[in-house]
């Protein structure tokens, strides 16, 4: 029974904790699956067929998998990466990515550069993965927002190409839904009523 509980409440919990989920689609890179190659390998599969999309300035954007299995973008000096995302709830949320190489990254409106969210930042380069973290950044309900990562051409983070891996837009501090609200208010209810049930078993 005590097994019922914990599913119950977990199952409540995640419903109130949905905004939690990450607002980008495919941040990984890892659909469609290409990870029996080496790394050598790129995909031939435009990038639109995973939900981002490319200006092409420079050799252009491809998908790798590394020796490791992990499959990423690789993003050539003078190329942007970008994926929109929308937003249900306004709030702060968080960024985080992995990169390799140099390059920038920023973020903004969807059907517009402006205003910008957050400004084109550079990136330190590094040799090997580093975790990047931005935010907290304001975002409001109902907009749409680009993220979008640039290979540098001219210093000052100059590097031949930036390596890009789990990409994640994410709610610093989750707000239950109204519907969120009402399962668990239904669901406190039910557990009450079985606890109750359980005590008058016991008598
Ligand atoms: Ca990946």
């Amino acid at each position: 029974m005590r097994k019922t509980f914990t599913a119950i409440a977990a199952s409540l919990l995640l419903g109130a904790t949905g905004a939690q989920a990450n607002l980008v689609t495919n941040g990984t890179f890892d659909a469609p699956d290409i990870s029996t190659g080496s790394f050598s390998t790129v995909t031939s599969l435009s990038f639109s067929d995973l939900n981002w999309g490319y200006y092409s300035g420079g050799s252009g954007v491809t998908k790798l998998v590394d020796d490791a299995g992990n499959q990423f973008a690789q993003i050539a000096s003078g190329d942007i990466l970008y994926t929109s995302f929308s937003v249900a709830m306004s709030g702060q949320y968080n960024i985080g990515f992995d990169f390799q190489g140099g390059g920038l990254w920023g973020l903004t409106g969807a059907t517009n550069w402006t205003p910008e969210v957050v400004a084109p930042t550079y990136l330190t380069p590094s040799a090997g993965w580093t975790a990047a973290t931005g935010g907290p950044v304001s975002l409001v309900a109902g907009d749409s927002y680009k993220i979008y990562f640039g290979g540098m051409v001219t210093p000052p983070q100059f590097y031949p190409t930036l390596g890009l891996d789990n990409v994640s837009v994410t709610a610093v501090s989750p707000v239950p839904e109204p519907e969120g609200y009402a399962m668990m208010v239904a669901g406190l209810g039910a557990l009450g009523l079985m606890s109750r049930r359980r005590l008058r078993k016991g008598a």
